[in-house]
């Protein structure tokens, strides 16, 4: 059988075996098409059915989550963690706490994982996890209760050597805090490397906080840079204006960029000025309101409401850094038309593949969310390495650390691309490097 239909066999029975998640499959069909080239090269993945194994997570814990509301009222909610796979490290990955959680969701996240993880070049397997519980609206005090009864039946599960979560939508500090405290109760230890994300004083490391929006916008200045450009003077528009999407728009800022448009669920602003970052900060950071509420302080600006980003501001740099599936191939065929030159994902899947092929089509830099928002993760390993040694690196360090990082896998990317005969193509590049690490390492390990 050639390849081709060797693989659509794999992937007919993954549809089958996993019904209904779609976003599942749209992750493994991302990865499965861009890496025929190396399948074809090196026969022995496909012998030792290496995409069979690695579609397969090693393990999926869902369990039940009761916690009472301020009122005395039951609440349940379900959580997950997917333990997909271990081959070159312990399983890293968020926790995401929003109403659309489902299996679906949490395996396509750890999917994208397992090959982000292995582009940083550390030693970190992948995993997510998360639950239907959605933080908005609710108290602090609810939020504790939840996450006390999330980690009562989490804690048995991970551990710095096993699993280590972090954050993702709806899970920031305050949610590591409370997770953290509990483990710590029912553990009897004090291991600080079983989270990342964590706060200062208790083991979190400098720039952690930063590291997605950061490292998403180094990787576009490197994508730039090798086509002989920069940030300077560009204008940007940035979706979400939550962790990743507040220091995207910081970074490039501070790169000489100018970001005119942010957004959230409800809507989206425009800023000709500049967003005014420490605006959107106390709004979203400190008093967890809309997005809406930013033109009560800034009156030149404007809110549309109900509406989505993309493609109705024009702009030269997109950062989409809210959620999956948040362009689709109009909105992208509309942003190349209005002068797009770069997008790089700070979400996890947010082009869909109609998105992806428009934006490749037109020859514009492209980069995948698993390379460009990998600074995230890549720190939560620096933090662990931090927490191993009883460390703690300057904030200066730690970002030159990141950036670092970022430029190796973007080199890794173009060099990867380039030798399977797709120059130029980060997807290409990061799905083979990514996969290639993972693929060979468990072959090394025996059937397993
Ligand atoms: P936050 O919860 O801090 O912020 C999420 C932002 O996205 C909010 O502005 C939110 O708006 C918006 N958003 C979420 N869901 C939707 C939706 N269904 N429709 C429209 N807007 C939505 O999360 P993060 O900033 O941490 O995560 C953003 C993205 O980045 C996710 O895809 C995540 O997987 C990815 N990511 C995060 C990393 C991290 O370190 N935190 C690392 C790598 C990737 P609203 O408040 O109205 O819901
Ligand atoms: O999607 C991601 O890479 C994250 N949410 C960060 C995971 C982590 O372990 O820091």
């Amino acid at each position: 059988m050639g390849v081709q239909k060797r693989v659509d066999a794999i992937l007919s029975t993954i549809a089958r075996r996993n019904a209904g998640e779609s976003e599942f499959h749209q992750a493994v069909h991302e990865v499965v098409d861009s890496i025929a080239p190396a399948l074809v090269k090196h026969p022995e993945y496909l012998d030792l059915k290496i995409l069979e194994r690695v579609c397969e997570p090693e393990r999926q814990i869902i369990f039940r989550v009761p916690w009472e509301d301020d009122r005395g009222e039951i609440q349940v909610n379900r959580g997950f963690r997917v333990e997909f796979n271990s081959a070159i490290g312990p399983y890293k990955g968020g926790l995401r706490f929003h109403p659309s959680v489902n299996l679906g969701i949490i395996k396509f996240l750890g999917f994208e994982q397992i090959f982000k993880n292995s582009l940083t070049g550390q030693a970190i397997g992948g995993g997510k996890g998360g639950s239907d519980f959605d933080p908005k609206g609710k108290s602090d005090r609810e939020v504790m209760r939840f996450c006390q009864s999330f980690m009562t039946e989490l804690f048995r599960h991970i551990g710095e050597q096993t699993d280590v979560p972090a954050g993702d939508i709806g899970v920031g500090g305050r949610e590591i805090g409370y997770l953290f405290g509990q483990y710590k109760r029912l553990a009897n230890r004090y291991e600080a490397g079983v989270l990342t994300g964590k706060g200062l004083t208790y083991g979190g490391a400098l720039v952690r906080t930063e590291a997605t929006g950061y490292g998403c916008v180094f990787f576009a200045d490197e994508m730039l840079k090798a086509k002989g450009d920069t940030l300077e003077g560009k204008r940007a528009v940035v979706s979400g204006s939550g962790n990743v999407a507040i220091y995207a728009i910081q970074k490039i800022h501070q790169l000489g960029g100018k970001v005119i448009a942010c957004s959230d669920s409800s809507g989206y602003i425009v800023d000709e000025n500049g967003i005014n970052l420490e605006t959107v900060k106390r709004l979203k950071e400190v008093e967890r309101k809309r997005i809406s509420e930013y033109v009560t302080a800034h009156p030149g600006a404007t809110f549309v409401a109900g509406r989505n980003v993309w493609g109705e501001v024009p702009c030269q740099i997109a950062a989409p850094c809210a959620t999956q599936n948040e362009i689709n191939g109009e909105q992208a065929a509309k942003m190349v038309a209005n002068g797009c030159l770069l997008v790089t994902e700070g979400a996890n899947m947010p082009s869909n593949p109609e998105a992806i092929e428009a934006f490749q089509s037109a020859g514009i830099c492209y980069a995948p969310g698993k390379a460009a928002n990998a600074g995230g993760v890549a720190t939560s390993a620096l933090e662990m390495q931090q927490n191993a040694a009883r460390d703690s690196w300057t904030f200066d360090y730690s970002e030159q650390r990141l950036k670092q990082i970022m430029v190796n896998i973007h080199n890794t990317c173009l060099t990867t691309a380039e030798e399977y005969g797709a120059p130029g193509n980060y997807v290409v590049g990061a799905n083979i490097a990514g996969f290639r690490k993972v693929a060979d390492t468990m072959i090394a390990h025996g059937l397993i």
